[in-house]
């Protein structure tokens, strides 16, 4: 499916120094690839509401890393996936009337729409799980044919033949459960439960095994599975097979929320590794949850800011760009009106600042800024430092540079947009 438009990036002078980032799988800091090539996968929305400020801090976390390789000169092929055939879409299309079809696609042209709004670089790859149902079948397959998955039987009047992934049997040294998420048994076991798994599931070989083909069910949607039979797949398979088609093995940068370290990208690995033998990823990298009111900001409990309503009530974009800027992606942190109302002022005092600085200053200013970044993506220091230049007196040499609409300005304003996605000026 298409993505959304690309801004045009300005290129800043000077190169930035090596990343820095946190590594989940290995709970360390990397050094991801420094030249060449770049390559990252982000999970993306499952489309049965729009961009929430928790989803909106993920992509903008993620844009940063690619802003950041982008000016260090490297080329970056970015993938992301829409969810868009899944239990719980299937769920509120049925309890609000909607054609599941409809639902997703006017839930995906709103976080399109989000997205371009807060100035988000487009993956290259924009792929939806329907879209890719026949490219999973094969290696469904061919994990049943190698005795890495097996069919369980029908229960509870249900049919037989879902398939399920033998994560023992798959075990290897590439890749055996906790090689992406590290943790213990029973952290896996309450996550599992909690986040779509079905550990009480009779005739599995382990609590833990995840759905890779469900069968078709009365009333639900279904595909050609081949071998398998009509039916579904499940969710890890789609984002390991997405993920595959598009990016070399391993890519580099495997990411999302940190609410799917495990089961999600512990099993997106694990089929990986277990179809062709190799890692899925080099690095994995997560972000901290957003919340509202004490509570994680979800679809499922409905306590939603929402991006689009924001900009429907004539909010700038970037405003709420740089509330998400100002937060550091690993943390968890909670939505507030005030951090709006404080990110307005900012941008205020930064527009003031830029026209009162020099070329000169400008080329500094990328320098500290891209010091604070390469240091796992510190964008709240990076602000930190716009903070301290715009509380300085004017002072800039009068080298022909300063002033309203002047090369030093535009310096400023470029620097800023291409190191953080924060445009002070409109379009033009
Ligand atoms: N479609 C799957 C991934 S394949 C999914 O998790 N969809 S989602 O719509 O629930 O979330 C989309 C992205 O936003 C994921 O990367 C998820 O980890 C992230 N996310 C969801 N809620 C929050 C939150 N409250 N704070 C930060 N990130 C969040
Ligand atoms: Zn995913």
């Amino acid at each position: 499916m298409h993505a959304w438009s690309a801004p045009t990036i300005p290129s800043v002078p000077g190169t930035p120094p090596p990343l820095r980032i946190f590594d989940s799988s290995t709970r360390a800091l990397a050094t991801p690839v420094t030249e060449g090539q770049a390559s990252m996968y982000v999970c993306g929305i499952t489309p049965y509401d729009a961009t929430h400020m928790g989803h909106a801090a993920t992509y903008v976390a993620f844009d940063l890393l690619n802003r950041y390789w982008r000016d260090a000169g490297l080329q970056v092929d970015y993938v992301q996936n829409v969810t868009d055939v899944d239990d719980p879409l299937l769920e509120r299309a049925t309890a609000t009337g909607v054609d599941w079809r409809d639902l997703a696609a006017g839930q995906t042209d709103l976080f399109r729409g989000d997205m371009e709004a807060l100035n988000t670089i487009p993956p290259r790859h924009y792929i939806g799980a329907v879209e890719s149902v026949p490219w999973i079948v094969p290696v469904v397959e061919q994990l049943l044919g190698a005795g890495l998955a097996y069919r369980v039987p029908g229960t509870d009047g249900g049919p037989d033949g879902d398939v399920y992934f033998d994560a023992r049997a798959a075990a290897s040294p590439t890749w055996s459960l906790g090689t992406v998420s590290g943790y213990d048994a029973e952290t896996m076991a309450g996550f599992f439960a909690e986040r779509g798994g079905d550990p009480e599931r009779p005739g599995k070989k382990d609590a833990l095994d995840p759905l890779l083909w469900r069968v078709e069910r009365e009333g639900e949607p279904s595909w050609d599975g081949g071998l398998l039979g009509q039916g579904r797949p499940g969710w890890h398979i789609e984002c390991s097979v997405i993920a595959r088609r598009f990016l070399p093995a391993p890519f580099t940068v495997q990411g999302g929320g940190s609410d799917l370290v495990f089961p999600h990208h512990e099993f997106s690995a694990g089929h990986a590794t277990a179809s062709d033998g190799k890692a899925l990823a080099e690095h994995y990298v997560h972000t901290g949850m957003v919340g509202l009111d004490g509570e994680k900001m979800s679809k499922s409990l409905g306590n939603l800011v929402l991006v689009s309503k924001l900009r429907a009530a004539g909010e700038d974009p970037m405003a709420v760009r740089t509330v998400l800027v100002g937060q550091h992606y690993r943390s968890d942190w909670e939505w507030t009106p005030a951090l709006l109302e404080q990110a307005k002022n900012r941008l205020a005092a930064w527009r003031q600042r830029s026209t009162t600085t020099s070329v000169q200053r400008a080329g500094d200013l990328a320098t500290a800024v891209r010091a604070r970044l390469a240091e796992d993506l510190d964008a709240p220091a990076a602000l930190e430092v716009l903070d301290a230049w715009a509380a300085e007196a004017a002072q800039d040499p009068a080298d022909g540079t300063v002033g309203s609409g002047s090369a030093g300005e535009q310096a400023a304003h470029d620097l800023i947009d291409a190191l953080l996605g924060i445009r002070l000026a409109p379009r033009g």
